[in-house]
């Protein structure tokens, strides 16, 4: 079934794309066996398109940004994926709604895939079949795929391990509140725009724009020799989308000169493979009845005080290994 699915993929079939993602945003078993095969056999097809995570406060205008930006690069002959990471999406079920209601020109493009954020799920979770949709996305041909990604903190640090270029849209009050935006988001940035660079909106966008250049000198290059650009951008009004494009491109020429494009994607590569062991090792040591049972009297004695957590730990680890000790 995989063999054919991935030839789908390949063929760039819409439905055996959505079809794909779905498989591997599954967390039953038997399909985490046939995504993953379904990956191994699409990886050599991977690795041809442009990633952006496109990061930001809520309302920054992510959505509105990413619909111009996207129907500009299908003009030009790209074909545009957008993928989200938002755990919040079925909380606050806002989310979703916005993005189908302000990507709908992008939606309804045959040269475009938009998939809203997978529901549900813990936020590394979430950031983790998003990697692989990415892969699947490149598989079926999208030369340049979008990640529309919340900017609060955790997020952006698991955005930053699937991308090429981190492009943080800035809001025209973003000067008031430089202390509001992490200092951690700020060194993650490559290329800063700031939004609604519009009509009443102008002045204070410009004075927020000053601001950021300032901060971005303060702080240590994330690349040696990149120099974050802070760039005016309307989305509504069309004004510096192509700009801030083609500070995006000059990131990837500037990484690919010295070989470090291939060095960042190789080290993301790493990154997940722990990240994927992490969860479904802690996931494997949570199911097993032994320890479970085990582990309900650790947590008892924790919570009483009689032992500390680090020694209740120590046991269970133990008591995992010898257990799986031949
Ligand atoms: N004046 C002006 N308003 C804009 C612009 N871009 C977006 N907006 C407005 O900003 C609001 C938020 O836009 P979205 O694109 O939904 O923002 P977002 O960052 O995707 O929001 P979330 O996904 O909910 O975090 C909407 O009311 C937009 O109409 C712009 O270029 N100029
Ligand atoms: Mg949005």
């Amino acid at each position: 079934m995989s063999a054919s699915l991935a030839d789908r993929v390949s063929s760039g079939d819409r439905r055996a794309l959505a079809q794909a993602i779905t498989l591997v945003e599954s967390t039953r078993d038997d399909h985490r066996e046939e995504a993953a095969e379904l990956l191994d056999a699409l990886l050599p097809r991977t690795g041809r398109s442009l990633r952006v995570a496109v990061t930001g406060s809520p309302g920054a205008g992510k959505s509105t940004f990413i619909e111009a930006l996207g129907l500009r690069l299908l003009g030009a002959g790209h074909r545009v994926a957008v993928l989200a990471i938002d755990p919040s999406s079925q909380r606050s079920g806002g989310s979703i709604l916005g993005d189908k209601t302000r990507m709908e020109d992008l939606t309804r493009r045959p040269d475009a895939y938009v998939r809203p954020s997978p529901s549900g799920g813990t936020l590394g979770g979430v950031a983790r079949r998003t990697r692989d949709a990415l892969l699947l996305c490149e598989a079926a041909g999208y030369d340049v795929v979008l990640v529309e990604t919340v900017g609060v903190g955790q997020s952006e640090t698991a955005a930053a391990d699937l991308v090429d270029c981190m492009l943080l849209l800035a809001t025209p009050g973003a000067g008031d509140e430089l202390q509001g935006i992490k200092r951690g988001i700020m060194e993650l940035a490559d290329v800063i725009a700031v939004t609604k660079s519009d009509g009443d909106l102008l002045p204070s966008a410009q004075r927020a724009a000053s601001d950021l250049r300032h901060a971005v000198h303060l702080l240590r290059p994330k690349h040696p020799g990149w120099s974050v650009p802070v760039l005016p951008v309307s989305a509504v009004a069309g004004i510096g989308v192509d700009e801030v494009w083609q500070a995006v491109e000059a990131l990837r020429d500037h990484l690919r000169a010295d070989g470090r494009l291939d060095e960042l994607r190789s080290g993301q590569a790493v990154t997940w493979l722990w990240n994927e062991i992490q969860s479904d090792a802690l996931r494997a040591f949570r199911e097993d009845e032994v320890i479970a049972a085990r582990a309900r009297e650790e947590e008892t004695a924790v919570r009483a005080g009689t032992t500390s957590s680090s020694a209740a730990a120590r046991r269970l680890i133990r008591l995992h290994r010898s257990a799986a000790a031949p």
